[in-house]
């Protein structure tokens, strides 16, 4: 694995299809806390015990106040260097001409709607450039603004702050001996077609990712992954890279610190990725 940016941008001009995987690092220096590692825990919990569906049976009140709590975080963010960086880039690719069969798209795991809220302020900078003319962003674990009934089939996009009453405050009790209140499951978000219980619109542990097939697809004929911000430990997102590389494609990862596989990539640059990024692709 190099670190030799001039390599590293030689291997993106003669990418064909380029594809970027991306976790929470990307949204980090927007002050979203990552999952795991010092960022991982909300009140004493770790963030990962509660992205199942089985700790929403066990305790919907619990797990709706940590998605609220984030729900608020995600409302007060903007995005940062590296969206930006991966946004542009995007349009650059576009006005260069690249055969129509060309891509680049981001795979993101995170939920917080960033990249696509830069995506339309870049845009809307360059508002005579052609536009992406196919999805650029597969946010493959949901969007914490969708929220979803249990019972029916709806899903409404939401940014109501706060999402119900009862959750209104409980976003600032986020300190480890804060003792978690109780809210009765009729006064957490009900479904505004049938009244039943909703839940975050996001994909938890054993419940299929989004966007299956088109990854699938991508993967499969890409020549160059870039792995942001992303621990690499959740699958299928954690196997994106080797099998690009398996295919004979290349990988970079841009990584704070070390993350699991990343001796097996082409590239590894260490660093914030809000800043290795616009370095890279600028
Ligand atoms: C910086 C930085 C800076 C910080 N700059 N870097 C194969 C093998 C083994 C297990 C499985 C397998 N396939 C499937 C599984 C099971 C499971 C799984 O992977 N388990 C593992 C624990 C082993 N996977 C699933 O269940 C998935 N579903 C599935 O495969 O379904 C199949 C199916 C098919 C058909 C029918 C039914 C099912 C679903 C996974 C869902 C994950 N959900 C969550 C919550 C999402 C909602 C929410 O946001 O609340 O997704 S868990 C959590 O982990 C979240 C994240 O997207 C995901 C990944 O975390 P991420 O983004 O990598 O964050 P961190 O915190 O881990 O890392 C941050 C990184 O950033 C670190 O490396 C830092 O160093 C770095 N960093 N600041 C650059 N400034
Ligand atoms: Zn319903």
């Amino acid at each position: 694995m190099s670190a030799d940016m001039d390599a590293f941008q030689g291997v993106l001009k003669s990418s064909k299809n380029i594809l970027c995987v991306a976790g929470a690092g990307l949204s980090a220096a927007s002050g979203i806390p990552t999952f795991r590692g010092a960022g991982g825990l909300w009140r004493k919990h770790n963030a990962t015990s509660l992205a199942t569906p089985k700790a929403f049976k066990a305790n919907p009140s619990l797990v709706w106040q940590f998605y609220h709590y984030r729900r608020e975080s995600a409302l007060k963010a903007e995005p940062n260097a590296a969206h930006r960086a991966l946004a542009q880039f995007s349009l650059a690719s576009i006005r260069q001409n690249l055969a129509p069969d060309s891509t680049f798209t981001l795979i993101t795991q995170n939920v917080d709607g960033l990249s696509a809220v830069c995506l339309e302020e870049v845009l809307k900078q360059h508002p005579d450039e052609p536009q992406p003319a196919q999805p650029y962003i597969l946010e493959m674990h949901g969007r914490i603004f969708d929220v979803k009934c249990t019972k029916c089939e709806h899903v409404e996009f939401s940014k109501a702050s706060p999402i119900c009453d009862a959750l209104g405050g409980t976003e600032k009790l986020i300190d480890r001996q804060t003792a978690d209140s109780d809210i009765s499951v009729a006064d957490l978000p009900r479904c505004a077609n049938c009244g039943s219980l909703t839940r975050p619109g996001v994909v938890w542990f054993g419940e299929r990712p989004f966007h299956m097939p088109s990854i699938d697809k991508l993967v499969e004929k890409s020549d160059l992954c870039l792995v942001v911000g992303t621990s690499s430990t959740v699958y299928p997102a954690a196997g994106y890279a080797a099998e690009v590389q398996s295919l004979g494609g290349k990988v970079a990862v841009f990584n704070l610190d070390r993350s699991d596989g990343d001796e097996d990539s082409d590239f590894l640059f260490l660093g914030p990725c809000e800043e290795t990024l616009p370095r890279a692709l600028g």
